[in-house]
């Protein structure tokens, strides 16, 4: 079985219900690990059909430093308007953790630059690391997404944390840390998107991509997921895709919607879920 469905047949095994913050209910567990090798194929979930677009262009909006939902919504993707303002403002989420981490010296840091500088530099350093946990913008859990982000906090603390990146034997691999997962429509986001960045990541720095390992705290299916994730189990995997990158961009930021290419994705039918907010 692949890691995926194993985690989603770990939960409906083992998950304990567990109330939340959104009021929805999960089952949950804690503390699970799972690994993809990339050069087995591009890790996208062939057993539902996944929005590549969104996808893709949450992370180039990440990578931009944006923290206004304007340029998803221009480019047709929803998957963060239930928790910005009329404005579109979520706070200062990933893209300004990633590119804009303002330090208490004054100075604001670059976090992804630092990374692609130092891959390139110093590639057996065991600090390539891309963190999103900045406690001085960390919301209040008793107010509402938008009123968080309306004064200037995160709309939500991140749920991909922590990024390392590991060079070894001409092959970049990257490792992250999720705090909570929501298994049905996050995990399969975050999964994908991680091995976007990867794949990236190694073409940058002329590497080959290596494997990614992903660790998660609060492990869950939302309680109204459940019939969904049985569904999923009852299908059988099919051939993964392959992900080809048709230009070598002079940065790590001037990569475009246009430059990917994902090659023989045959998935299942698309299962519709609602998002808990
Ligand atoms: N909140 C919750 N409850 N789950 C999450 O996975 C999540 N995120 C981000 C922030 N808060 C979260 C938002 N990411 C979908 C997918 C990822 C999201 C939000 C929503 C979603 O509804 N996906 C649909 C298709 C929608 C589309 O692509 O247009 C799906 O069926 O996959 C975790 O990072």
């Amino acid at each position: 079985m692949i890691p995926y469905l194993q985690l989603l047949q770990d939960v409906l095994d083992n998950g304990q219900f567990k109330g939340d913050r959104t009021g929805t209910g999960t089952y949950s567990v804690f503390g699970r690990q799972v690994r993809y090798d990339l050069q087995a194929g591009f890790p996208l979930l062939t057993t539902k059909k996944l929005h590549v677009r969104s996808i893709l262009h949450e992370l180039l909006w990440f990578l931009s430093g944006d923290t206004n939902i304007r340029y998803l919504k221009e480019n047709g993707v929803s998957i963060w308007d239930e928790w910005a303002t009329q404005e579109g403002e979520l706070g200062p989420v990933y893209g300004a953790q990633w590119r804009q981490w303002k330090g208490e010296d004054g100075k604001t840091y670059d976090q992804v630059a630092t990374l692609v500088e130092g891959l390139k530099k110093n590639p057996s350093s065991r600090r390539h690391i891309i963190n999103g946990w900045n406690v001085a913008c960390l919301p209040d859990e008793t107010k509402k997404p938008w009123e968080n982000a309306a004064a200037g906090l995160m709309a939500l603390p991140p749920c991909h944390v922590l990024y390392q990146f590991y060079v070894c034997n001409g092959k970049l691999s990257a490792s992250l840390y999720i705090r909570s997962n929501d298994l049905f429509l996050g995990n399969p986001y975050n999964t994908a998107s991680l091995a976007f960045l990867t794949h990236m990541l190694a073409q940058q720095c002329d590497l080959e991509a290596g494997e990614i390992v992903i660790s998660i705290g609060d492990c869950h299916l939302y309680a109204n997921h459940l019939e969904q994730a049985k569904l999923q189990l009852e299908r059988t995997p099919t051939a993964l895709p392959k992900l080809n990158i048709l230009r070598k961009p002079d940065s790590i930021f001037d990569y475009r919607f246009e430059d990917f290419e994902v090659v023989g994705y045959e998935p299942q039918g698309h299962i519709s879920a609602p998002i808990a907010i």
